[in-house]
């Protein structure tokens, strides 16, 4: 990949697509080809197949995705398989008919097993059931990285994969009932300091371990295999490390300044009990997170309070 080259980020609003745009920028990249959905429908397969055959990017990053927390996985069940789905098939499909050189796909952690040996390592994939509240998200993703895997193998384009752990961080969605956890317990805690509420809810039992990326890692990461990998086996992104949802809680409500009760309602589902990482597979590459979960959480608040006003919620 050279400065010149053109590199489609697809998703570039989201989290992680904002976060690779960052990335590129900052390390020189000047030809960036972005589409916000409004302009580029990636579920509408001629569309992307024109946007193919007209810009003939030479490398893509599929960031986009229909993505959300436990609540939205298991509400809209429909739309994260299809959608997922569609812009998977359509996109990757479409990288192959136009021949660029490189196409890295963004799976997720939740594509393991729901008790799944830890630390997860790649092999793993496919060994057990999944957890139900994100079971077609999971599909979808599973479907999409089996896609570059096999027109890998099939017609020998340099298709890769790469699955993070759960991500955090500047652009987040911090929409209470949709949201991922971290988000959403910044925006509770946030507020109820402000409100001076005596309490803060946390959903679930406190007692579930996750992983956390921030998701500049994640974009470093991501621009260090899209340089370095070519190999059609996927490869763990995340930190190695792991903390309970009552852990983080505490972490975020230290740094945000709270000083009420939490309160944890266990008539939310808690997912799945444990979801860390094996990363040795990206650290024999050469690669580790810089980022501590509580620098990640400082750093977040930050944007945060700047940001109030262009939050998405
Ligand atoms: O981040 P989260 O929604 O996703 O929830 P998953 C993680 C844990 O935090 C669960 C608990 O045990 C939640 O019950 N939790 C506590 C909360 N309070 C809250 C809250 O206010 N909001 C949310 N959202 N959770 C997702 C998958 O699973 O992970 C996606 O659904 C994706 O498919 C993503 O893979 C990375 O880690 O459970």
């Amino acid at each position: 990949m050279d400065l010149q080259s053109k590199i489609f980020v697809a998703g570039h609003n989201g989290l992680v697509g904002s976060a690779i745009v960052r990335t590129l920028k900052a390390q020189g990249y000047t030809n960036l080809l972005l589409r916000s959905s409004k302009d580029l429908d990636l579920r509408q397969q001629q569309a992307v197949d024109d946007f193919f055959a007209q810009e003939k990017p030479d490398y893509v990053f599929l960031a986009a995705a229909k993505v959300g927390g436990i609540q939205a996985n298991n509400t809209y069940r429909a739309e994260f398989l299809y959608e997922n789905l569609m812009i998977e098939a359509n996109v990757i499909h479409s990288a192959y008919r136009h021949q660029l050189q490189k196409l890295l796909f963004l799976g997720s952690s939740c594509i393991y097993p729901k008790l799944c040996p830890q630390p997860m390592r790649e092999e793993y994939l496919l060994t057990g059931f999944l957890e139900p509240t994100n079971e077609p998200y999971a599909i979808a993703k599973i479907a999409g990285l089996k896609l570059c895997e096999n027109y890998y193998r099939q017609y020998g384009v340099n298709f890769i994969s790469a699955m993070p752990t759960n991500l955090y961080g500047i652009n987040d969605n911090f929409d209470l009932a949709n949201s991922h956890v971290l988000p959403a317990l910044m925006r509770k805690f946030h507020e109820a300091k402000v409100n001076q509420s005596p309490t803060v809810t946390v959903w679930g039992t406190g007692e579930p371990l996750r992983e956390f990326l921030y998701v500049d890692d994640l974009a470093d990461a991501l621009v260090f295999l899209m340089k370095n990998y070519a190999q059609m086996e996927f490869v763990n992104v995340g930190t190695g490390d792991e903390v309970s949802i009552r852990e983080l809680a505490l972490t975020i409500k230290s740094v945000v300044g709270y000083t009420g009760e939490i309160e944890f309602d266990t008539s939310k589902p808690d997912g799945t009990p444990r979801k860390l990482l094996d990363v040795s597979r990206l650290q024999d590459l050469g690669w580790q997170a810089q980022t501590s979960l509580k620098e990640g959480i400082e750093k977040t608040y930050a944007w945060f309070l700047e940001n109030s006003d262009r939050i998405r919620r």
